[in-house]
């Protein structure tokens, strides 16, 4: 499943659709990912505020997010300016070309109000529309890790690659994954009570069958420690297309997969993610335990 939909192979790595310079794509999202990444390490405020909630009380956004998205939608705009914006927190507007910047100005966010160095920003280059479950498709993007350095990049065709200090950009192949019983699978849940009974139910009933899980709090970070084969899979309810942009064509380029449940393209309902066989393996697992999980208020939306 390629990031975002079925769309046709590229005719050669490097011209994606509608002719687009997917290196120079992928050469601006590195760019504004780490000067935004950079941003939020070194202006965080010592006393670090909640500047408001969303979905709830804990679902929280802090000055830095905002700054953080506002750098990334001036130099966007500045670079390429008929393009589109979506990102996490309000701002969003239409563009007159083919490529929307979907971009998640601090992924994991909890983290970096507590100060755990896990957190991201995630940028991407996207066609179609990220509004609509397999109706869009990433086409270069850059994940930065904040608080570590790392930067993982890809373009469609391109490869995935990591770079980190003082060592040469490293491409990034995903191996053929373990059994599920010997699998290390990321999740994460919601900030909604009602979401995380539900996911908690779910984890009950897959939780035995895997090595273990890790909790690492940023979707994106999890995605690219599965291209790197730090996590062996990964599965989450509740992404929006800025939390996944970016990192799932990291790992398509690194030859993993990422379905939705169904084994569609991923959605709101669900991310299913990891080397392909063990990808179908963890997918069967979780929806046999979505479909086992006492039916919540949540289960109807
Ligand atoms: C986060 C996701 C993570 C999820 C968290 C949160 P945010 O995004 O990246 O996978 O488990 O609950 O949604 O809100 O930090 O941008």
């Amino acid at each position: 499943m390629r990031p975002g939909g079925q769309l046709p192979a590229p005719e050669r790595a490097g011209s994606g659709p509608a002719g687009l310079d997917l290196p120079g794509l992928e050469a601006l999202a590195a760019e504004v990912a780490s000067e935004a990444a950079r941003l939020v390490v070194e202006e965080r405020p010592t006393r670090l505020d909640v500047a408001r909630t969303k979905s709830s009380a804990t679902d929280v956004v802090t000055v830095m997010d905002q700054r953080s998205q506002d750098l990334l939608r001036a130099r966007l705009r500045a670079a390429r300016p008929d393009d589109g914006f979506l990102g996490e927190e309000e701002g969003g507007r239409a563009g007159a070309s083919p490529v929307t910047w979907v971009v998640d100005p601090i992924d994991g966010t909890v983290n970096y109000l507590y100060g755990i160095p896990s957190y991201a920003v995630s940028v991407a280059a996207v066609v179609g529309d990220p509004s609509v479950p397999g109706a869009w498709e990433t086409v270069a993007g850059a994940v930065a890790g904040a608080a570590t350095g790392e930067l993982f990049r890809a373009h469609r065709g391109g490869g995935a690659w990591v770079e980190r200090a003082g060592a040469p950009p490293a491409r990034l192949q995903v191996g053929a994954g373990p059994e599920l019983a010997q699998a290390l699978v990321g999740t994460g849940f919601g900030y909604e009570a009602h979401v995380r009974e539900w996911q908690a139910a779910v984890l009950l009933r897959v939780l035995p069958s895997i090595r273990d899980i890790r909790r690492i709090g940023s979707a994106a970070l999890d995605l690219c420690a599965v291209a790197e084969g730090a996590l062996d899979a990964y599965f989450e309810r509740g992404l929006h297309a800025w939390d996944l942009a970016a990192a799932w064509l990291v790992l398509a380029e690194a030859g993993g997969v990422v379905t939705g449940l169904a084994g569609g393209p991923p959605d709101w309902s669900m991310v299913v993610a990891g080397p392909p066989d063990l990808q179908e393996r963890l997918r069967s697992l979780v929806a046999e335990a979505a479909a086992q999980a006492p039916r919540t208020r949540q289960a109807a939306e």
